[in-house]
């Protein structure tokens, strides 16, 4: 099998982190990847051997400096992903998931690197309908949308006026092994709770819907956005399938067999009612389509799944993407 990404020298900012250390996993060893991190949400255990640790803030434009000298493509995944932390700390945020950014598309001017940008679904706000395609225009009402929004623009802007690779993916609600720590996404809370035998919390009515896509599909789209020749676009990362977040503990508390209540909470302030990706985008222009279905990435928390599953996860599909 020959590997979509090799002998590159790579930075994965926030490469320690859920999304960034499983990225890491696929690239180092075929790569030279290096990772900057902070470890403030991150853990140096999900890093493989042979990686080389930058310790070091995004705040601190020498960290950014020092990470990315001599690198080919840099994949920016740091950022602080809660929503209520944002609204809390505006600009102690704004500085991590903005000011970083432009930080990291100002060096990769000077190292002529590739950059591929952790953009996020937050991007639409709250959407007028679904699926969501990449041209709809949001009003997103968090600072962490607003951040997210500006940054993804940045990166489009950096390839027009200088001619900078840059790939934007938005992501949608993304979920898998390592997620973890006190913002971490409804599908391990509820796993957490039905585990620990107590009653599943869906806040509101539960009709509200979300596009649940695994970590593997996640690291499968920066694969794909690390090579293609479509630049200077933002691409949805998502299964195009909606599931409610009722029915999501109906089947959580189904697969780990304990027979917990559901009970229903306050509706979450300034919650999103829908949200779902358009994945044409992404199919025609970077091969990028999701092949992890719910059932499947569920069985990867509830068995609790090894490295390995997961790269055979991703192994599996690459192979499928290169025909
Ligand atoms: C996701 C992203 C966030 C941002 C946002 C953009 C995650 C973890 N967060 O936030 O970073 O990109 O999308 O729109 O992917 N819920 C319950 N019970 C619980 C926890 C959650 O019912 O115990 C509900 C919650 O009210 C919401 C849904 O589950 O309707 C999803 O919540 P979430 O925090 O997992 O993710 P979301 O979509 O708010």
């Amino acid at each position: 099998m020959k590997f979509p990404i090799a002998d590159q020298s790579i930075l994965v900012t926030g490469g320690a982190g859920f999304v960034g250390s499983h990225l890491v996993d696929a690239l180092a060893p075929h790569n030279d990847v290096r990772v900057l991190d902070n470890f403030s949400s991150g853990s140096r255990e999900h890093l493989p051997a042979g990686v080389t640790v930058v310790e070091g803030d995004l705040r601190d434009p020498l960290a950014i400096q020092r990470g990315a000298r001599g690198v080919d493509l840099i994949y920016h995944q740091g950022a602080v992903v809660s929503v209520t932390e944002s609204v809390a700390a505006p600009r102690r945020t704004n500085a991590i998931n903005l000011g970083a950014t432009l930080d990291v598309l100002e060096q990769a001017r000077i190292e002529d690197a590739r950059v591929v940008l952790a953009s996020s679904a937050a991007v639409y706000g709250d959407p007028e309908s679904v699926p969501i395609p990449e041209s709809a225009t949001g009003d997103p009402p968090s600072p962490y949308g607003i951040q997210k929004l500006t940054g993804d623009a940045y990166a489009r802007r950096y390839h027009d006026l200088y001619g900078l690779d840059t790939v934007c993916l938005r992501y949608f609600n993304i979920y898998g092994p390592r997620q973890q720590g006190p913002y971490s996404g409804v599908i391990s809370t509820f796993l957490e709770q039905a585990r620990a035998g107590e009653p599943i919390t869906v806040e509101g009515d539960g009709e509200q819907t979300r596009d649940f896509v695994h970590v593997a599909d996640v690291v499968r789209a920066n694969l794909r956005a690390g090579v293609t020749e479509t630049t200077g676009s933002a691409f949805n990362v998502g299964t195009g399938r909606e599931t409610s977040i009722r029915s999501l503990a109906e089947r959580i508390r189904r697969i780990v067999g304990r027979n917990v209540p559901i009970v229903h909470t306050d509706p979450r302030p300034g919650d999103i009612r829908h949200s779902c990706a358009e994945t044409s985008r992404a199919r025609t222009e970077i091969g990028f389509e999701s092949a992890v279905d719910l059932e499947r990435g569920l069985e990867t928390l509830v068995e609790p799944a090894t490295g390995d599953v997961i790269d055979a996860m991703i192994g599996e599909q690459v192979v499928e993407d290169e025909g």
